[in-house]
């Protein structure tokens, strides 16, 4: 991507601009949170940004759905229009600019645009005989339609809506003179259209021939009319694309058109990528002898379970503040903090460069996994040892973690790449290699066991190096979750108020600044209890079995950490172990098949009061939290269990032990009567079934 430190211009970045015959939804927040991530990014990296956003008022349908409401389309605009800056505002949308296309500076500048081209030459008068599909605002020929009996369909494939015939006096613009035209600019300039794949599905569109386009017809209610022929309006496909201009400033102020155009990037979904801002755009640019946008970027689509993009027209996407505050309800977040889960989580499910299932179940479960338990725990275990272990204040050491520091130094670099190549999820999972990288330096470094030992220095390095990267993930969170991002800083110490993040500065190991003082530490992202509460989506949800179901059998031959002690005893015994002698030399695969092993993320553990074997873990495994007694106190303190990884038999029959109900146990290597926990070697989702 080029930006504007290249020559100093400022970096202006786009989203298309939202039709507002529906409410915004998660679709159209996707596009908007995806250039906010850009654009933030950019910000931080201290480069002048513009970016615009904005509303398509003057379609026929939403024409159509202002007399479906009953009320006066201009009325129904400013309602609509009203609902999405609202909307960006609660998602923290830092937009510099938000145009509609019923504003008069907009209307002039079509209108001006509209009568240069009819004046070159490039828009002429012409019969024009055909179909319209309102649907899609798009013209198609008789050879492109689906017939089915009498009735002419749209022929997208999305769409499949009765066309409307029509006759009549038309516009035209001469895009048939600019074909080979752009076809020399997508190879002159190789990162013009973006991802590279769609580049193909440009040409091959160009190259079958392009047919000269209807840009105005006789007037109907709506719709921007033609300087001085006044009975016809604008085709509103020519008239939206022309907002990224008219919000330059063009033609009147053109200091600030040469401050902000080219626009850096384009972005949308990919519906409207090739016929409209690949083709169309660029050469209503060409005619006006105007320089092309430096990228168009086109993502795809949340698609339904058959695969059918999910929006306004399919319905089935939720509005984005009602999610958010869904969000903040099930894991009793701030609807700050939800806010930004939700951006974070809509850039994280999304495959960019292909289509993405929405799923109610996927985002919640991902808040747990990705948030709550990596990000959050991380976070909550490292100030929770540094309160302990050193008064919450920040040691001095003498060197760093060499080898984490070269991790977070790939993983800055991995996510610059990224967002540079528009695969906005994967600039998020090269976060999160270092997040779960971090989680497994504290099972590895277990300063628990360093402070037990007197180790200081050692100590002092694994939580200075825990601190550094998680200074590091604040930085690199920051244009994502802006919100989220201060709390971390704030509970590792720094005030971003007082000392603005600087990428260049910032996104470096080995500032954090020794002697600092850190607050006592406040979860950030509470767990959502269950991650399937959305029960109009919830039928996918994998459902926990119920441990009654099977009788334990050969679980009880598997070295685990379920003390097998009935409340009667009275006493602790740490594992269940079969003597060698017990243990049949072979079993069926059914007898295996009938354990259910899962895993499980620890979220709270504790002592028992007069208990010295026995911990009590809230174990949560695919959604539901399970309270397991494990004998493993002399092994493990219950904060160093917390954000880990475990294994636990989910089938066997609930048994009490000091009064508490114990629903399964952990598997554990028994080396010396000692039991050493088992977990999977990388993380993986709650619930996998381990076989
Ligand atoms: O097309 N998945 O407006 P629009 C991902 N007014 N993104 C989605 C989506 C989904 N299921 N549904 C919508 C228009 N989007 C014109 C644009 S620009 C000059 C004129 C996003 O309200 C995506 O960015 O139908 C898509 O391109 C845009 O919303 C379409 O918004």
């Amino acid at each position: 991507m080029t930006g504007p430190s290249d020559n100093q211009k400022t970096w202006y970045i786009t989203t298309p601009i939202y039709y507002v015959n529906g409410r915004p939804h998660i679709g159209s927040a996707l596009t908007t949170v995806a250039c906010d991530f850009l654009a933030r990014y950019h910000r931080l990296k201290g480069e002048k940004v513009w970016f615009l956003t904005g509303t398509d008022e003057q379609a026929t349908k939403v024409l159509e759905a202002a007399h479906k409401a009953g009320v006066a389309p201009q009325e129904f605009v400013d309602g609509l229009a009203a609902d999405f800056k609202q909307t960006w505002k609660c998602f923290g949308i830092s937009y510099d600019d938000f145009i509609r296309t019923t504003e008069p500076r907009h209307i002039a500048v079509v209108q001006e645009v509209f009568d240069r081209l009819k004046k070159s030459g490039d828009i002429y008068k012409d019969i024009y005989e055909g179909w319209y599909c309102v649907a899609d605002e798009t013209y198609f020929r008789d050879s492109d339609v689906i017939t089915v009996g009498e009735e002419k369909l749209c022929p997208n494939p999305e769409c499949r809506l009765p066309l409307r015939r029509m006759q009549e006096e038309n516009y035209f613009f001469r895009l048939s003179a600019y074909g080979d035209r752009l076809l020399a600019h997508i190879e002159a300039n190789p990162k013009f259209l973006e991802p590279h794949f769609r580049q193909n599905e440009v040409v091959s569109f160009i190259k079958q021939g392009l047919r000269d386009m209807s840009v105005a017809r006789p007037g109907a209610e709506w719709g921007i009319r033609v300087k001085d022929d006044p009975k016809m309006s604008v085709y509103v496909w020519f008239d939206a694309l022309i907002n990224y201009l008219a919000a330059t400033g063009w033609p009147n102020d053109m200091e600030r058109f040469a401050e902000l155009w080219p626009a850096n990037v384009h972005a949308m979904g990919k519906e409207i990528y090739v016929r409209f801002h690949a083709t169309l755009w660029p050469a209503m640019l060409m005619a006006l002898g105007l320089e092309l946008p430096k990228q168009v970027y086109g993502h795809g689509w949340w698609v339904d379970g058959e695969g059918k993009k999910s929006g306004k027209r399919t319905g089935g996407l939720p509005h984005p503040v009602e999610f958010a505050e869904k969000l903040a309800e099930v894991s009793g977040a701030s609807v700050e903090i939800a806010t930004d889960a939700l951006r974070f989580l809509m850039i994280r499910e999304m495959n960019f460069h292909g289509d993405t299932e929405y799923s109610y179940e996927s985002f919640t479960k991902r808040y747990n996994s990705d948030l709550a338990n990596d990000l959050g725990n991380l976070c909550n275990r490292s100030v929770t040892m540094l309160s302990k272990f050193f008064d919450g204040v920040v040691p001095v050491t003498s060197e760093v973690d060499r080898d984490i520091a070269s991790i977070a130094t790939t993983v800055v670099a991995d996510y610059e790449l990224a967002l540079e190549e528009f695969r906005f999820h994967s600039a998020l999972e090269a976060v999160w290699q270092l997040v779960g990288r971090m989680n497994r330096y504290i099972e590895e470094r277990a300063p628990w066991k360093q402070a037990k030992a007197g180790e200081t220095e050692a100590l002092a390095i694994t939580l200075s190096t825990c601190l550094e990267a998680i200074r590091i993930a604040a930085v690199l969170v920051q244009p994502i979750m802006p919100n989220a991002s201060k709390a971390l800083f704030a509970q590792i110490g720094i005030d971003i108020e007082t000392s603005p993040t600087d990428w260049s500065r910032d996104a470096k190991w080995g500032l954090f600044p020794a002697g600092i003082a850190v607050p006592a530490p406040v979860p950030l992202f509470p767990r959502i209890q269950d991650t399937a509460t959305d029960s109009s989506k919830s039928q996918n949800a994998p459902k926990p079995k119920n441990p009654n179901q099977e009788k334990r059998k050969l679980s009880e031959q598997i070295t685990a950490t379920e003390p097998a002690v009935e409340e009667s005893t009275k006493s602790d015994v740490t594992t269940v172990e079969a003597s060698e002698s017990e243990v049949p030399k072979f079993i069926s695969i059914d007898d295996f098949l009938k354990v259910e092993l899962r895993v499980g993320n620890v979220i709270a553990a504790e002592t028992i009061p007069k208990s010295d074997k026995l911990l009590k873990l809230t174990v949560e495994v695919a959604g539901e939290n399970r309270t397991v007694l494990a004998g493993i106190a002399e092994m493990y303190q219950p904060e160093e269990l917390v954000g880990r990884q475990v294994v636990v038999v989910a089938n066997l029959a609930p048994r009490k032990m000091r009064g508490i109900e114990s629903q399964g146990m952990l598997l554990a290597a028994d080396t010396e009567g000692q039991a050493i926990l088992l977990q999977p070697e990388t993380r993986v989702p709650s619930g996998s079934r381990v076989r």
